[in-house]
């Protein structure tokens, strides 16, 4: 076989002495570089950084019942979680760009306080620390706390956490956002009223309360209102979106208030006769805000659409269908790249009314959709899929994450629309171990960091991986293309070189 080839590759250069294929192979021997860089462009250079399994970051003894996560601004990420124990509490971890845990496994303690603490979430304080908020029973009814901390977990404010709201109605959902100067905004529902009404609070960088002890009235007309979602114009007031039950009808709101609570504008969206639910709101960056929602104008209960608004200090500045699509479509989900555009992503049942799938759609500041009509399939799945998160990449990029079957993926789509993967995305782990709620943040050095709960024995332990340009422990298989052009070029000679050897005859 060796002295097969030895003789082809003998044949072949004779054939190379022969002006025509001489011009040939000089024409072949320049393609092969611009080739080879151009097909180098192409691929991804994105890879796993960190151990294959993804790096233990929460191993907490009761575990892990609730994680989220943000960035720490620095090429880390912060978690936050709540563990699985009868008087649940509030734990805190920092991990950062070289995958190293100096707080420990066991995080650190933000609120060990009597009773159950639960419903978690995490914002970036914009100074490198980051700002902790959950639904806490320590008294009588759930209400709000907050705390403020440092990357090393340690607490501005005071012991065990800031209460937002000193009225004793029980509070059981809320939404809030950092107003970039180590602050918060909050929103949430309570029924001190009786029938439920919208309520906000600006929670100051020193853990002052600057909305009173008992926050701002958004809406608190005699009917329902429900759902609240909060986006921060820096320090200077902040957009809340929410919905409000008028006469049987769910219709969407959206209210701004100024730095001292005042409310400046009440914007009804939609009218009676439609529903409404599953509200975003996020800033875009030009002093307005987009919102939104899953709409149902025909009567039916399962078939929603999602629509996009954008407003501004003048009030409605545009509404637009972003998803018309058959069946049902739900669960929009904002990131703003911060030049008036604004990326909507939606869970999405018209593939399969077993198996929700995921689009999402662009919009400019002028509301004209970038991508797909209807939107750009993102991700596909053929098993109830968990989490479903995303998060901004550079240049106008987003990643989002999911875990199916109990394995995690990532997608990347590009700023014209175009995915970086196939719709079944980039595997991060294929294990076999139960892995569910993956959340995604940037990295800050062009890539991301991913988050999520993974059942090691019986208990659900805090998972990260790293996906970046640097140097990782993934494969990458770059490096084939430098060898398999060459070698298909080699291969071609040496057929036309038996082809003229032949006709010779
Ligand atoms: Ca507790
Ligand atoms: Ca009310
Ligand atoms: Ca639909």
């Amino acid at each position: 076989m060796v002295q097969i080839l030895q003789t082809r590759m003998v044949e072949n250069m004779n054939m190379i002495r022969n002006k025509k294929s001489r011009i040939a192979f000089i024409v072949v021997a320049v393609m092969i570089p611009v080739l080879a860089s151009s097909a180098s462009a192409q691929s991804t250079s994105l890879k796993i950084l960190w151990d294959a399994d993804g790096i233990h970051a929460g191993n907490h003894a009761d575990s892990i019942h609730e994680l989220v996560a943000t960035s720490d601004l620095d090429g880390g990420i912060f978690l936050a979680w709540v563990n699985d124990h009868i008087s649940s509490n509030v734990y805190f971890q920092a991990v950062d760009e070289n995958g190293n845990i100096p707080l420990g496994l066991n995080g650190k303690a933000v609120c060990e306080a009597m009773g159950e603490q639960n419903s978690v979430d995490i914002i970036s304080d914009g100074s490198g620390g980051a700002i902790i908020a959950w639904l806490d029973v320590r008294g009588t009814n759930s209400t709000i706390y907050t705390q403020r901390v440092d990357s090393s977990g340690d607490a501005y404010w005071t012991d065990q956490g800031v209460r937002v709201c000193h009225n004793p109605a029980e509070i059981n959902e809320f939404s809030m956002d950092g107003d970039g100067s180590g602050g918060a905004y909050f929103t949430w529902q309570d029924k001190r009223l009786g029938a439920g009404s919208v309520y906000a609070q600006h929670v100051n960088a020193s853990g002052g309360l600057s909305w009173g002890t008992q926050g701002a009235v958004v809406n608190d007309a005699p009917n329902w209102q429900k759902e609240p979602c909060i986006t921060a114009n820096g320090t200077n007031g902040a957009w809340v979106g929410y919905i409000n039950a008028n006469s049987g009808w769910n219709r969407v709101y959206v209210d701004y208030l100024n730095m001292t609570g005042g409310e400046e504008l009440s914007l009804p969206l939609t009218l009676g006769g439609t529903d409404a639910s599953g509200l975003d709101i996020t800033a875009d960056g030009m002093n307005g805000a987009a919102i939104a929602f899953g709409y149902n104008s025909s009567g039916s209960s399962t078939e929603y659409d999602i629509v996009v608004a954008r407003v501004n200090a003048t009030g409605l500045d545009w509404m637009v269908n972003a998803c018309t699509a058959v069946d049902h479509q739900a669960l929009p989900f904002l990131l703003a790249p911060g030049d008036g555009s604004v990326i909507v992503s939606w869970k999405d049942y018209r593939d399969s009314l077993m198996y929700e799938t995921k689009y999402a759609q662009k919009f400019t500041l002028a509301g004209v959709p970038s991508w797909q009509a209807n939107g750009t399939r993102i991700m596909e799945s053929s098993t109830v899929i968990s989490g479903s998160h995303g998060c901004l990449g550079g240049n106008g990029t987003a990643f989002f994450t999911w875990s199916n079957s109990f394995d995690i993926f990532i997608q990347q789509v590009n700023a014209s629309g175009s995915l970086t993967w196939g719709t079944g995305g980039f595997s991060i782990l294929n294990g076999t171990t139960q892995n569910y709620d993956p959340i995604v943040v940037p990295d800050t050095l062009g890539g991301i960091i991913i988050a999520w709960r993974g059942r090691i024995s019986s208990d659900f332990q805090a998972l990260v991986q790293r996906v970046g340009h640097g140097a990782g422990n993934g494969m990458d298989f770059t490096w084939l293309i430098y060898f398999l052009i060459p070698l298909g070029i080699a291969i071609v000679l040496g057929v036309v070189g038996l082809v003229l050897k032949k006709r010779k005859k």
